[in-house]
C-alpha cells in the first residue's frame, strides 16, 4: 500500500514567519506532529511519504502513486486542504482526514472517505483493521479521551529536518481551566493526560539520534497543568537528559500562574526552557471576568510578567480585543500594557468564536455569529458581530501598527533586555549552524540596516546591545528579525480587506 501524508499550505499568519525563515534558510516553523504520530501506526510493509506543502510541493505524480492520502489540517489550512481533497477526488484516490479542521467542520467534507473526529490513538488501530477488511467507516472517534501513554513515538524520520526551524514534542493534552473562547478544552478536554517520563525521554532520544540539535517546542497547551508531575518528575529528568546536549533548548505554553512558583521557574530554566507563551488576553479586569479567565484575575499582570522574564524565561504573550466589556480605551490600555511589559512577541488577536466553545454557544443564542470562521485570530476578521461595531477593526489595526512600528518595536526589545536575566548556564553551540547563522546575520543587516524606515532605530538598538549587553546580541537580532515578519503582517492587513474562509472578500 502506498500512502501520502499531506499537510496543506498555511497562509501567512502571525506564527508563519514565512518571510524571515528564508534568512536562516528554513521553510517552516514546525512539523505536522499529528501526521508524524499517525505514521507510526502504519504497517512497516506500507510505503509512506510525507508532503508538508509548507516545505515542498505536492505533485499530481505523488497523488497518482498513492493508494491512500492522509491529510491533517487546522481551520486556517481550509482552502489548501479543500484543493488537495478535490484533486484526490478527481484522481479517485481515497482520503482519510484528521486534525482540528475536520474535528469541528466534519460535515463540510462529504467527499472524504474517512474522518477522525479528534484524537486518533485509541481508534486508529481499529480503522486499520477495518480498512484491511475492506469496510472502513466514515467517522471514527475515541470513546472519551485516549490515554497518552499509548501514543507512539512520532516518525520524525519522514521529515527533511533541515527545512524546519524547530521540532515539536508533546508531553500532555488537556487543560483544567475554563476560558470560554478556547477550543483546546473542546478538542482535548479538561482532564490533563500525560506521557510517562521514559516515553518522553524516548522521544527526545529519537530526535537526538536523527541529528536534531536545536530548539524543541513542547506542544502542550498548558505545560504546568499537572504541576506536581512536571516539578517532581519531568523537569529533573529533562535537566539530566540535556546534560552535554546544551545546544537544545525548549519552549512551551503555560499560564500566568508560573509567576507564583519560583521553584517551578528555576526547574524549567535548569531543564533548558527559554521561552514560554502565555495567554494574558487583556489588562481589562471586566473582560477577564467575562471570558472566565479566572487564573488571570485580580493580579498585577505587569509585575507577573517581570518576575517571569527576570528568572530567565522570555514571554511571548497572547492578547485579545473585542470582548463585550472592552471599553473604548482598550486599544490604548493594551498598547501601554504590552509596551511596558517588554513582551516583544505579542500576538494580539480579535476575539473569535470556535464551534464547540461556550463563547460560540452564547453568541449563537444572542444571534451574533457570522457564517465564516477563518481560524486565524490575527487576520483582522472575526466571525463575531462585536458590541463595539466598526471601531473594533479600526482600533485593532491601529493598535497593531503602533505595536510593530519599528521605533516602538525596537524600544520594546530594549525594555525586555533591560529586565531579562539570561540563565547562567554554559551554552553549547552546534557548530554546523554557525555558517548559516553568519549568513543570516549579514542578510539581516542588509534588510534592516540599509533599507526601510526603521534603519536608524535599528542601529540605535544594535549599538546599545553591543555596548551594554554584547552576550544578548544574538537574541536581540533574532527579535529584530521577527519584527520584519510582524510588520509584514500589519501591512498585509492594511493592504487587503479581510478574507473569508474560502478566500472570498468580506466587508468586515
Ligand atoms: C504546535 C502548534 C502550533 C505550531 C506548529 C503547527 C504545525 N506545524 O502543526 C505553530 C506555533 C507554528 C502553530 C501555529 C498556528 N496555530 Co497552532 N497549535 C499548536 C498546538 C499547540 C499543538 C499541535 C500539535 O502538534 N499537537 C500534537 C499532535 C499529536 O496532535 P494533533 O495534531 O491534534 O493530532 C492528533 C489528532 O488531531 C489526530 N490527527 C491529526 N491529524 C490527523 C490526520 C489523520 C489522517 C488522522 C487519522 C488523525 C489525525 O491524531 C493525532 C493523534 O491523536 C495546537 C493545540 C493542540 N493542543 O493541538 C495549536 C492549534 C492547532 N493551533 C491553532 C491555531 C489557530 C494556530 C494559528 C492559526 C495561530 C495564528 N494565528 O497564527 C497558527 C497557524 C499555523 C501557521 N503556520 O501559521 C489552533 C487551531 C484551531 C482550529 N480549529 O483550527 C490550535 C488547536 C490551538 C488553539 N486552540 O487555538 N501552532
Ligand atoms: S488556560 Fe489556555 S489552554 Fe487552558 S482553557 Fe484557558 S486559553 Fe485554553
Amino acid at each position: 500500500m502506498n500512502v501520502v501524508l499531506v499537510y496543506p499550505e498555511c497562509p501567512e499568519t502571525f506564527w508563519s514567519f514565512k518571510h524571515v525563515l528564508g534568512l536562516i534558510e528554513k521553510a517552516a516553523v514546525a512539523p505536522p506532529l499529528g501526521l508524524l504520530t499517525i505514521a507510526s501506526y502504519l504497517p512497516s510493509s506500507w510505503h509512506v511519504k510525507l508532503v508538508d506543502m509548507n516545505v515542498s510541493k505536492l505533485s499530481k505524480e505523488d497523488l497518482r502513486w498513492a493508494d491512500l492520502v492522509m491529510i491533517s489540517a487546522m481551520s486556517v489550512q481550509r482552502a489548501s486542504a479543500k484543493k488537495v481533497i478535490d484533486l484526490c477526488c478527481e484522481l479517485a484516490v481515497p482520503v482519510v482526514a484528521g486534525g482540528p479542521l475536520f474535528a469541528v467542520e466534519s460535515e463540510c467534507f462529504p467527499s472524504v472517505q474517512t474522518i477522525f473526529l479528534g484524537e486518533a490513538e485509541s481508534c486508529f488501530p481499529q480503522y486499520l483493521e477495518e480498512l484491511q477488511g475492506g469496510h472502513p467507516q466514515h467517522f471514527y472517534s475515541s470513546k472519551g479521551f485516549p490515554d497518552l501513554q499509548d501514543s507512539p513515538i512520532p516518525t520524525w524520520e519522514l521529515l527533511n529536518l533541515r527545512r524546519y526551524h524547530q521540532m515539536s514534542v508533546q508531553f500532555s493534552r488537556g487543560c483544567p481551566h475554563n476560558c470560554d473562547f478556547c477550543d483546546v478544552t473542546t478538542l482535548f478536554g479538561h482532564q490533563v493526560r500525560i506521557k510517562s517520563v521514559p516515553q518522553i525521554l524516548g522521544e527526545l532520544d529519537r530526535l537526538y539520534a536523527i541529528g536534531w540539535r536545536q530548539s524543541i517546542f513542547v506542544a502542550d497547551d498548558n505545560f504546568i497543568a499537572n504541576r506536581h508531575f512536571v516539578k517532581r518528575e519531568l523537569l529533573p529528568a529533562l535537566a539530566q537528559w540535556r546534560k552535554g546536549k546544551e545546544a537544545i533548548s525548549f519552549a512551551t505554553q503555560t499560564t500566568i500562574i508560573l509567576a507564583d512558583d519560583p521553584e517551578l521557574r528555576q526547574l524549567m530554566v535548569e531543564a533548558g526552557f527559554r521561552t514560554v507563551f502565555i495567554g494574558i488576553e487583556t489588562p481589562e479586569e471586566k473582560s477577564l471576568a467575562e471570558c472566565h479567565k479566572e487564573q488571570n484575575r485580580s493580579r498585577d499582570l505587569l509585575s507577573d510578567v517581570r518576575v517571569i522574564q527576570r528568572s530567565g524565561l522570555q514571554i511571548q504573550g497572547g492578547f485579545i480585543v473585542g470582548f463585550d466589556h472592552d471599553p473604548p480605551t482598550i486599544f490604548q490600555q493594551m498598547f501601554d500594557f504590552i509596551q511596558h511589559s517588554g513582551i516583544v512577541v505579542a500576538m494580539v488577536g480579535l476575539l473569535q468564536a470556535f464551534p464547540g466553545t461556550k463563547l460560540y454557544q452564547r453568541l449563537q443564542q444572542e444571534n451574533r455569529l457570522k457564517k465564516d470562521l477563518i481560524g486565524d485570530n490575527v487576520c483582522g476578521y472575526t466571525n463575531i458581530i462585536p458590541r463595539m461595531g466598526e471601531t473594533l477593526l479600526t482600533g485593532y489595526q491601529s493598535l497593531l501598527r503602533q505595536l510593530y512600528a519599528p521605533k516602538k518595536y525596537y524600544e520594546r526589545i530594549r525594555i525586555f533586555l533591560k529586565d531579562y536575566k539570561p540563565p547562567q548556564q554554559s551554552v553549547r553551540i552546534d557548530l554546523r549552524i554557525v555558517p548559516r547563522y553568519s549568513r543570516a546575520f549579514l542578510r539581516l543587516l542588509g534588510r534592516l540596516g540599509f533599507s526601510g524606515k526603521g534603519a536608524l532605530s535599528f542601529w540605535r538598538l544594535f549599538n546599545w546591545v553591543l555596548l551594554t549587553r554584547p552576550r544578548m546580541l544574538p537574541l536581540a537580532m533574532t527579535m529584530a528579525a521577527y519584527g520584519i515578519h510582524f510588520q509584514w503582517i500589519c501591512d498585509l492587513q492594511s493592504r487587503q480587506p479581510s478574507t473569508s474562509a474560502d478566500g472570498a472578500s468580506l466587508s468586515g
